[in-house]
């Protein structure tokens, strides 16, 4: 595990140990939070703001396993969302789940918040999959706000275009009466209706079946409104232009191995994208910076 520590010294806080499955993993306490990001796929397993329930879902039945994605939490969707346009055969949602990045650095702020940044860089792996040359930096501050950024860069000399979602499972009381509102207004693809365009509902929107949405031209904060749990998530963004709403419903659970059967009614997938007609195109050198904050307010 030595090549993956960060040079510079852990925070007060922060260990680096085996989590399930063995899998290298930083455990975070810090004033405001608790949290667990696995390194295999910079991926964000729990958040845990002081005196609240969790606020990110993982299935009871994730693989932990090297190379396989953990199902909950913060997946990383990079370089596509989805499936490959080009190749079905390729991987869902890239390949950046599925490997391990490096912890480039570490630091905290006087008033606590831990910061950690992963890195994932091109290689011979990935160019055998996506031929371009890239770094991805995905930074985490852990506290009572979560907030979470994913930068992308294109390190080689041709310009590419690639897609993305921070994938938040978000944990829920029950699915079927929660109310999620800001995205009256947007238009979205309807996958689980088949892959139909749909214009806005106006409407706030609540869950009562298997619900497969990109959102597109969304810019606004998602509220989730959760009277189970006594409490209000507000999902906030930049650098995001899509915003996708998951939940399976109970077919699609059961023919999932890596998710419980009963599960469903306990996760909300609201996931900060750009995909579709958002996919974002880099010329040699450019970045492209698509940040998430998690803010939780008790229902008054
Ligand atoms: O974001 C929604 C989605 O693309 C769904 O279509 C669904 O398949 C989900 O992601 C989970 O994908 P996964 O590859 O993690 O099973």
């Amino acid at each position: 595990m030595s090549h993956k520590q960060p040079s510079t010294e852990f925070p007060l806080g922060v260990v680096c140990h085996p989590g399930q499955g063995d899998l290298d993993c930083l455990f975070i306490e810090t004033p405001g939070a608790q949290a667990e990001l696995f390194l295999q796929g910079a991926h964000l397993a729990n958040w845990k703001p002081r005196n609240h329930q969790p606020v990110l879902w993982m299935s009871q039945k994730s693989h932990y396993t090297p190379g396989k994605p953990l199902r909950g939490g913060v997946p990383i969707c990079l370089p596509w969302f989805g499936p490959n346009p080009d190749n079905a055969q390729l991987p869902l949602h890239g390949f950046a789940r599925l490997l391990p990045w490096t912890v480039s650095r570490m630091t905290q702020s006087p008033d606590g918040p831990v910061t950690v940044e992963l890195t994932l860089q091109s290689d011979a792996t990935t160019r055998e999959i996506w031929p371009h040359d890239f770094a991805a930096v995905f930074s985490v501050t852990i506290a009572a706000r979560l907030t979470m950024s994913l930068e992308v860069t294109n390190t080689s000399s041709v310009p590419f275009t690639f897609t993305e979602a921070l994938h938040t499972y978000l944990a829920v009381s029950d699915v079927r009466k929660v109310t999620i509102t800001g995205l009256e207004q947007a238009r979205f693809f309807d996958k689980a209706a088949g892959g139909v365009a749909k214009p806005a509902s106006g409407t706030p929107m609540q869950i009562t079946g298997e619900t497969d949405r990109v959102y597109l031209g969304t810019r606004d904060s998602v509220t989730v409104t959760d009277p189970g749990h006594n409490r209000r998530l507000i999902l906030s963004k930049a650098g995001s232009e899509a915003t996708v709403l998951w939940n399976p419903w109970i077919a699609k659970a059961k023919a999932m191995p890596d998710f419980g059967d009963d599960e469903w009614p306990q996760m909300l997938c609201i996931e900060t994208a750009n995909a579709m007609e958002h996919a974002i195109t880099l010329g040699p050198g450019a970045c492209h910076t698509l940040s998430a904050m998690i803010d939780v307010e008790k229902l008054p």
